[in-house]
């Protein structure tokens, strides 16, 4: 690929993406509102708020496929999801379509599932059950990416991600941990991919104790490789395993169940 646009390039997943990505693309178009220091010997960096719709119709230009993780990443005030989220979302869009529709990556969250609990396992089928306005801005980002596929023949790999780090952070996340490895692979697999349609990816390893089912998608040819496993002594002589009546042990969206309404100033 000649130009991959990485938003939210200054952030941790895009921060680590950035590192590993550039034997993908000629050049790497980094964004985010937040700075992202000197450009490297491939990349261009551009400081754009997705919520500004000319600045993102420049900004996806001459790109070729684009890695979307620019964003509110938690659950936040509702004007600031609104922003990123729904008119940054629908602002990269409205560019895609103009420049050719560049294949994209979503990345969407476990939160749009939020409430199910951790004995339930469940496919992309599964009605969604988002745990707060994040995940609900996420599932509007679902939706939106469903019907510029349907309208317009957008591609998108919608990637329910559960949590991306360098390792599992608690015992939650030995469900739902992606490794960095893992993740690169999957953005190889979507931009070779010969059809690749608007599928919902769970961003997950190959974890013993995962939740969610990808059997749908085993047409992309992504297999991950890690296991959150090997991390779960480190974890239990390291941490409190969470109480079994606390949201962290009974849903899949953990603490973010139990977030608040952030009132506006
Ligand atoms: P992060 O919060 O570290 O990075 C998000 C980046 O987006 C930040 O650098 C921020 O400055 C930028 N941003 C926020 N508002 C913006 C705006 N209006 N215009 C332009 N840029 C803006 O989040 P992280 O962990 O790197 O996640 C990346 C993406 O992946 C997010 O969309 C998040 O919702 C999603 N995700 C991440 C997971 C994880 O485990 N890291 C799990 C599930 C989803
Ligand atoms: C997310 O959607 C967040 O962006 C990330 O910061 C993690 O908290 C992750 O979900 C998670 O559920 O662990």
């Amino acid at each position: 690929m000649k130009r991959l646009l990485i938003t939210g390039a200054a952030g941790g997943l895009g921060s680590a993406m950035r590192a590993r990505l550039s034997g993908q693309a000629e050049i790497l178009r980094l964004s985010d509102i937040a700075d992202l220091g000197a450009a490297g010997p491939n990349e261009e960096v551009v400081t754009c708020d997705l919520g500004d719709a000319e600045a993102v119709m420049k900004l996806v230009e001459g790109c070729d496929g684009i890695l979307h993780l620019g964003g509110v990443s938690v659950e936040d005030k509702f004007s600031k999801i609104l922003n990123a989220n729904l008119l940054g979302l629908f602002n990269l869009y409205e560019a895609a379509r103009a420049h050719g529709h560049p294949r994209i990556i979503f990345a969407s969250s476990n939160h749009v599932v939020g409430f199910y609990r951790q004995d339930q396992h469940i496919d992309v089928k599964a009605p969604m059950k988002p745990d707060g306005l994040y995940g609900v801005s996420k599932c509007f980002g679902e939706a939106l990416a469903s019907m510029y596929f349907d309208k317009f023949g957008q591609e998108t790999a919608i990637v329910r991600i559960g949590s991306c780090f360098e390792k599992p952070l608690n015992h939650r996340m030995l469900s739902g941990w992606m490794s960095y490895d893992d993740f690169v692979s999957l953005v190889g697999c979507v931009f070779r991919a010969p059809m690749l349609g608007c599928p919902i990816i769970w961003g997950i390893s190959d974890n013993d104790s995962k939740w969610w089912d990808n059997s749908h998608a085993s047409y992309l040819g992504w297999r991950p490789k890690d296991n959150a496993e090997r991390f779960r002594a480190e974890l239990d002589a390291t941490q409190e395993r969470p109480a079994p009546t606390s949201a962290m042990a009974v849903y899949q969206g953990g603490k973010f169940v139990k977030d608040p309404i952030f009132p506006e100033d």
